[in-house]
């Protein structure tokens, strides 16, 4: 063995030492101490240029990681099969290890950080033998923007630069943003599948081991056997959200796993809005929303993640560190979200949806009905009457962000928007009504800390659970959920003091009726509601108090132009008593489930709600 990897080491090392030259020395000390132990093949910079990628792409097409599609049907695109038991994010092995168990919480998988390092050590060691490693530098938000951060991710996996380098601003000039003074994120990927000399790969290599692990002191990701989404392209939820939660507690903003756009309504007035809706509730469909309402205009800034900061005038400002998007192509069409099939008609690479025999993709809800014939996400042939979905539940779409044609022209100014209104939804078959304002940012807060919402595929678990996902950042929150409560509060009180808060709101798009059917049509329909939210802003409508804040008073909103009875428009907003008790007890055991760092603001906002409950 030690023969064999010897010479491997040594050219690891060299190349390594070969780093740019605007490399900062602590970049290429790290990555050099990597490529020693974990001993890939080679060592290579990416400068995020177009031939990088073009090499990169060829190189996978050679190993059958993506395949070609159909150059004519979808210019530059390609369909990624990943392994059957590597589709979504795990959270069972998704870990923070802060120095404290107390600063990670309940609801995170601790563990105590010098045991995940003993640990990573033992499973990084040789782990990238028979592979190249790649050195992604990059940059969340615009490069050398006030909010905007830098990272290096080093991975094995082509397929992961390639996603970089289209989710963020990836290569050289973000490299060159970091000097002796910049704090950067160390992320380090690996897929776990080293391969021994003469060894075939796989088209999809990943372990039945995984590792997603945050050190939020140290500002490092540690990511071992997985090459899916969130897992991997640590950018994003690794990052964006997990280590940024903690950055932020230090410096006073917030992450938030929050779409950003831009609305401009009939008399000209613009708005800036972020909504938080948990995996796979909403969030690209919202930003990306074509309001059905004659004069309204919506523009996407970002349909994942924003970063929320007080501007130099002391109002909430936000960001989208992305630069691409990561969507869910099931449900994804031309009558539920045009905007996005535009989005997609070139340059895009999809993971797991069907390859149709023309050389095209498909998934559930793109067409009404199927093709005769599909290649299904496992490889294997598949026809309408087969039992089981063509594409994956969580199948998805790789894109830039810039190719979007709603993008909205401030959505990479490097000082943010200015945000006028915050929402907060779920999918919720019951009790939450279709739009709600929060009557202060307290309540607002609570709003966002008893989230909850029915499961999704976007994680492994059963899908249609309900489960409690405050501010939809059970999964990303990498501090206490408690704390991060606090901190937004803190944060509204002083932009309150500052001039004034974002107005709060909550929306559920996915209430059934008796017969288990959506009872609102929600996407470019969901513009009623939104437009109701701003009106509230400008005092043009003024609602009715419910136990959920203040609801649309009669009139306030054309249910039937959206083709909604006035019977289902009542059950939308359906109060029953004792559901909504059992609710409250609900949210007062989850509540106690944080313990004694939980804020009395918000335990109070829940007894205002419950008085609420039993005047009805
Ligand atoms: P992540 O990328 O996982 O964070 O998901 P997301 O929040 O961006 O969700 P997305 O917009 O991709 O929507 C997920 C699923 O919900 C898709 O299948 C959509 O078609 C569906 N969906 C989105 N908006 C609506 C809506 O207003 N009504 C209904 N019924 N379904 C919706
Ligand atoms: C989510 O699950 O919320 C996503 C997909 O946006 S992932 O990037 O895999 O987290
Ligand atoms: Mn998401």
């Amino acid at each position: 063995m030690a023969i064999i990897d010897q010479p491997l080491r040594e050219s690891a090392a060299t190349r390594a030492a070969s780093a740019p030259e605007s490399a900062d020395p602590r970049i290429v000390a790290w990555v050099e101490r990597l490529a020693l132990h974990a001993t890939p093949d080679e060592v290579v910079w990416c400068d995020g240029s177009q031939p990088e990628r073009a090499r990169l792409i060829r190189d996978m097409v050679d190993t059958g990681t993506i395949v070609p599609l159909d150059s004519e049907r979808r210019p530059g695109s390609y369909l990624a099969r990943s392994n059957p038991d590597d589709v979504a994010r795990v959270e069972s092995r998704t870990f923070i290890c802060s120095e404290k168990e107390e600063d990670a919480g309940p609801t995170n998988n601790w563990v105590p950080p010098a045991a995940m390092r003993e640990t990573l050590h033992g499973l990084f060691r040789g782990a990238m033998r028979g592979r190249t490693m790649y050195v992604v530098p990059f940059a969340m938000g615009p490069v050398g923007g006030a909010l905007t951060r830098y990272g290096v991710e080093v991975t094995d996996s082509p397929y992961v630069v390639v996603s970089m380098g289209t989710m963020t601003r990836m290569g050289a000039e973000a490299l060159a943003q970091i000097g002796p003074d910049t704090e950067w994120v160390k992320c380090a990927h690996t897929v776990g599948a080293p391969l021994s000399p003469g060894e075939a790969d796989v088209a999809w290599p990943c372990s039945t081991t995984k590792y997603i692990s945050h050190f939020p002191e140290s500002r490092e990701v540690w990511s071992y056997g997985s090459a899916y989404g969130g897992n991997a392209i640590l950018a994003k939820k690794a990052f964006a959200l997990r280590i940024a939660s903690a950055i932020g507690q230090d410096e006073g903003w917030l992450a938030a796993h929050m779409l950003l756009l831009k609305v401009t309504n009939p008399r000209g007035r613009v708005f800036h809005v972020a909504a938080a809706f948990p995996s796979a509730c909403g969030k690209t469909n919202f930003a990306m929303l074509q309001p059905t309402i004659p004069g309204w205009t919506v523009e996407t800034l970002g349909d994942d993640i924003a970063w929320i900061a007080p501007g130099p005038d002391g109002r909430l400002r936000a960001i989208n560190p992305e630069a691409g998007f990561f969507g869910v192509a099931p449900g994804t069409g031309r009558s539920t979200n045009p905007v996005a099939m535009d989005t997609l008609e070139h340059d895009v690479v999809f993971t797991n949806v069907a390859l149709t025999d023309d050389g095209d993709v498909w998934w559930e809800g793109v067409t009404d009905e199927p093709p005769t014939h599909l290649i299904d996400w496992t490889g294997q042939d598949w026809t309408p009457d087969a039992d089981r979905p063509a594409a994956h539940p969580n199948s998805r779409f790789t894109v830039s962000a810039a190719q979007c044609p709603t993008i909205s022209d401030d959505w990479d100014d490097p000082a943010g928007v200015t945000l006028d209104a915050i929402i907060f939804g779920g999918r919720r078959a019951t009790n939450v009504p279709l739009v709600s304002e929060a009557r202060s940012w307290e309540h607002g807060v609570f709003m966002g800390a008893t989230l909850a919402s029915e499961r999704t595929a976007a994680a492994e678990g059963t899908v249609g659970e309900l489960r409690r996902d405050p501010f939809a950042m059970l999964p990303f929150c990498g501090v206490h959920m408690a704390d991060h409560w606090r901190l937004w509060l803190e944060v509204g009180a002083k932009a309150e003091a500052a001039g004034g808060a974002p107005a709060i709101f909550q929306v559920n798009w996915f209430r059934k009726g008796a017969d288990g059917k959506f009872l609102w049509p929600g996407f470019g329909e969901n513009i009623h509601a939104l437009a109701w939210m701003l009106d509230r802003i400008e005092g043009r409508a003024e609602g009715v108090d419910s136990p959920f804040g203040r609801v649309p008073a009669a009139g306030e909103i054309d249910y039937a132009a959206a083709d909604v009875s006035d019977a289902q428009w009542a059950a939308l907003f359906g109060l029953d008593q004792a559901a909504l008790t059992a609710e409250a007890d609900d949210a007062a055991r989850f509540l106690d489930s944080y313990g004694a760092k939980v804020p009395d603001e918000v335990r109070e906002q829940l007894a205002v709600m419950r008085e609420a409950i039993d005047e009805l």
